[in-house]
C-alpha cells in the first residue's frame, strides 16, 4: 500500500514512521513529504532508504493513505487536493477537528463512526487523547457532567525547536532561536498556543471543544488551564470529573482495568503512580493517584500521563489507518 507522511522529519513525523514500522502497517511504498527545504533528503524506513518529495509528487502518486502532522495551514491546502485524488488523509493539526463533516476520531471510543465517505479525518490534539482515553469507561458508566483538568504538557509538544531551547538554557547557553516568551528550563509557563478573547489559550479551548464532539455530549462542562513544563517523555494531567452516578472507586479501579488504552499504574503507598518517564515510548495512557473529592459528591480526582508524541498523536493516527484498513475503506 502507498502511504505518505507529510511532514515526515518533523518530530510527530518521524514518530508516525516509527510506529507504521513497528506495527508492521502494510507499507509497500512510502512518500515521505516535508516543506521545499527539505526535499531530496533521504530518510530511512523498515531499513531502506526513501528519499523526501513535494506535496505536488506525493498528491500526484495517489496514495492510499495520507497522514498529516505539517501544521493546520498546509492541511487546510493539502488535504482537500489529496482527497480529491483519491486518498484518504489522516490529519494531527486542528484544522478540521470541529468542522463538523469530518470525524474526530480515537479508535477506543468513537472509530465505528467511520465510513467510506470520510476522506478528511481528524485526529484530536494530544491532551485531549489521553484524557477521553483514561475517562471512555467511566464516563459510560457514570455519565461526567463537569471536568476540571489542569495539564503538564512536555516542551515536545511544541517542537525540536522548544526541545533545543529547554536543552540549552540547562546547559547554560543562550538558546539560539526560543521557542518561548520566556525561559522554559526550571519553569513552567500557563501559556499553551495564543490566548482568545476569553482569557483562555487555544490549547485550553481544543480540550473543552474536542472532548465534548469525541463523547458527543455537548452538554459536559469543561474547563482546562494547560501548563508547559520543562520535561521530555510525556503530557500530565490532573483531572477532576464530577459524574451524575454516585461511583465506588472499587468499581471506578475495575473499570479503569477494562478500559481499552489505560494502563492502571495507581500503588501510593509504594510510591508507584505514573510518571512521564515511564509512559515515554509506550502507546498506554497511565492512570493513577485514584481518590474521592471529598468537597462534593460523586466527584473523582485522577492522574493521566501519556506520551505525546505516540498515543497523543502518531499511534492514534496509525490506530485509525489499521481501522480503515480493516473495514476495507483503503484502497490496496
Ligand atoms: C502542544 N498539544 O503540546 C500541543 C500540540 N502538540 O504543544
Amino acid at each position: 500500500m502507498k502511504v505518505a507522511v507529510v511532514g515526515a522529519t518533523g518530530l510527530v513525523g518521524t514518530e508516525m514512521l516509527k510506529v507504521l514500522a513497528e506495527r508492521n502497517f502494510p507499507v509497500t511504498e512510502l512518500l515521505p513529504v516535508a516543506s521545499a527545504r527539505s526535499v531530496g533528503q533521504e530518510i530511512e524506513f523498515r531499513g531502506k532508504k526513501y528519499t523526501v518529495v513535494s506535496v505536488d509528487e506525493a498528491v500526484a502518486a495517489r496514495p492510499a493513505v495520507a497522514i498529516f502532522s505539517a501544521g493546520g495551514a498546509i492541511s487546510l491546502q493539502e488535504a482537500p487536493r489529496f482527497a480529491a485524488a483519491g486518498t484518504v488523509v489522516i490529519d494531527n493539526s486542528s484544522a478540521w477537528r470541529l468542522d463538523p463533516t469530518k470525524k474526530l476520531v480515537v479508535p477506543e471510543i468513537n472509530a465505528h463512526l467511520l465510513t467510506a465517505d470520510d476522506k478528511i479525518i481528524a485526529n484530536p490534539n494530544c491532551s485531549t487523547i489521553q484524557l477521553v482515553v483514561a475517562l471512555n469507561e467511566l464516563h459510560k458508566r457514570y455519565q461526567a457532567t463537569r471536568i476540571v483538568v489542569s495539564t503538564y504538557q512536555s516542551v515536545t509538544g511544541t517542537g525540536k525547536q522548544a526541545v533545543d531551547q529547554m536543552l540549552q538554557e540547562r546547559a547554560g547557553q543562550t538558546p539560539d532561536s526560543p521557542a518561548y516568551p520566556h525561559r522554559i528550563d526550571l519553569n513552567v509557563l500557563p501559556h499553551i498556543d495564543v490566548f482568545q478573547e476569553n482569557g483562555y489559550t487555544k490549547e485550553e479551548m481544543k480540550l473543552v471543544n474536542e472532548t465534548k464532539k469525541i463523547f458527543g455530549d455537548d452538554t459536559i462542562r469543561l474547563t482546562a488551564t494547560t501548563v508547559r513544563v520543562p520535561v521530555m517523555g510525556g503530557h500530565s494531567e490532573a483531572v477532576n470529573v464530577e459524574f451524575a452516578q454516585e461511583f465506588d472507586l472499587a468499581e471506578v479501579r475495575e473499570l479503569l482495568r477494562r478500559t481499552a488504552g489505560v494502563e492502571l499504574v495507581d500503588d501510593v503507598q509504594n510510591n508507584v503512580y505514573p510518571m512521564p518517564r515511564d509512559a515515554h515510548g509506550k502507546d498506554a495512557v497511565l492512570v493513577g493517584r485514584l481518590r474521592r473529592d471529598e468537597t462534593q459528591p460523586k466527584t473523582l480526582n485522577l492522574w493521566v500521563v501519556a506520551d505525546n508524541l505516540r498515543k497523543g498523536a502518531a499511534t492514534n493516527a496509525v490506530q485509525i489507518a489499521e481501522v480503515l484498513l480493516k473495514m476495507g475503506l483503503l484502497k490496496p
